[in-house]
């Protein structure tokens, strides 16, 4: 396996100037490593992976310096109008590391939303014209590939990437820790726990990637609740508050309820706006926040950094408060049905999970049908 901390210095031995990107749990390990070796000024979690190679070509244009772009799979398609619009050669022809964590590799068990992404991760490479290596797992290869595709960066002046497999990285312990300022009593699960009570039993729930969705189905089993109320937006992330609000719209009679991350909304804050100007009055946004990106390593968010209810009354909700306990959920709940417009409650909770969560045992198309069954008896 790859040390961490070797791995790290043999980048910056490269010129790279700025780390950027959006953690991933293949890539935990190096991303923990570098939030505690790099500079404030030489790292920046991105709201997303295709901000990311903007800020990576910003560092470019500042330099003359390849930036390292982080990113899973999952976010190539983030990624991809940057790439070909802005990066590629045929554009601005800007040379950047890029480093991809590889979930859904053929080959290797993963979650049914990994599967589709992982067979075509190295074809999406290759049709994009980033030339790639995977990365190998030792030291002296890993280092050896490395200095071979950011010469290839250098030469032909554009994006690369380095592909990295389930374990590649040893384990490093995370020096750096980073508490919100919130006084914090409350776990995620037992603020979601709270917020499903609340919620009847013929009112849809859509919920967003990561642990939140393990949660609301673990919390759905121990109740002895079947799953067809509620659609897990176990990919997708970022964007759960628009399939809440397309069902809301198509479904003024009932209460739509949205349980997203502090993460997922900062990905694609713009669906606030959106949200913000549907006249309808059925919509609950509930932003679980953790100020952590949690399911995947706990890197920070700027979630305790901002004021999430601030922005969504600016982008036109209603009624936008935060709570961070039992009670504040349950008079906030209370509250946000009289409301005649959307409603975004913000749930401040401490990070982390009980180690033993589980993952849903239902594909995601019976969660469809059940969901579709659910919404149209
Ligand atoms: C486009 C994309 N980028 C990255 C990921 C990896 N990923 C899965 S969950 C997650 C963190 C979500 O953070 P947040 O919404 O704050 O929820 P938390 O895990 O803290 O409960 C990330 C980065 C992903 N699934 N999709």
């Amino acid at each position: 396996m790859v040390d961490c901390e070797k791995f790290y210095q043999a980048i910056a031995s490269q010129g790279v100037g700025l780390f950027t990107g959006v953690p991933d749990s293949l890539l935990k390990e190096i991303c923990a490593c570098i939030t505690d070796q790099a500079g404030s000024n030489q790292h920046m979690i991105a709201a997303n992976e295709g901000a990311a190679i903007g800020l990576a070509t910003g560092s470019f244009l500042a330099t003359g310096n390849l930036a390292m772009v982080y990113m899973q799979n999952s976010g190539l398609g983030n990624a991809v109008n940057p790439l070909l619009s802005l990066s590629d050669s045929k554009v601005y022809s800007i040379p950047m590391l890029m480093m991809i964590g590889w979930r859904g590799e053929p080959g290797v068990k993963d979650e049914p939303q990994h599967i589709k992404q992982g067979e075509v991760t190295l074809e999406l490479l290759d049709v994009m014209g980033i030339p790639y290596a995977v990365l190998p797992d030792t030291d002296e290869e890993a280092h050896s590939v490395l200095q071979k595709i950011v010469g290839m960066a250098r030469d032909l002046q554009q994006p690369v990437a380095l592909v990295v497999r389930k374990n590649t990285f040893k384990k490093y312990v995370a020096q750096s820790t980073r508490f919100g300022s919130k006084n914090l009593t409350l776990t995620r699960e037992r603020a979601i726990e709270i917020i499903l009570g609340e919620i009847s039993s013929d009112e849809p729930v859509v919920s967003s990637t990561g642990m939140i969705s393990r949660e609301v189905y673990e919390c759905r089993d121990n109740n002895k609740q079947g799953h067809g109320q509620d659609f897990l937006t176990v990919g997708s992330m970022g964007h759960c508050s628009q399939i809440a609000l397309g069902v809301a719209m198509m479904n003024q009679s009932k209460k739509v309820y949205c349980i997203d991350g502090d993460g997922a909304v900062i990905m694609h804050m713009g669906s606030l706006a959106i949200v913000g100007q549907y006249k309808g009055a059925n919509l609950i946004h509930i932003v679980v926040n953790n100020g952590k990106h949690d399911s995947v390593g706990g890197q920070p968010t700027v979630g305790f950094d901002i004021d999430i209810p601030a922005v969504a009354k600016a982008c036109g909700y209603q009624h936008a408060v935060s709570v961070n306990t039992e009670d504040g959920i349950l008079q906030e709940m209370a509250k946000s049905r009289e409301q005649e417009g959307v409603v975004l409650l913000e749930v401040c909770v401490l990070p982390g999970a009980r180690p033993d969560l589980g993952r849903p045992v239902d594909e995601p198309i019976e969660n469809k049908r059940a969901f579709m069954d659910f919404l149209r008896p």
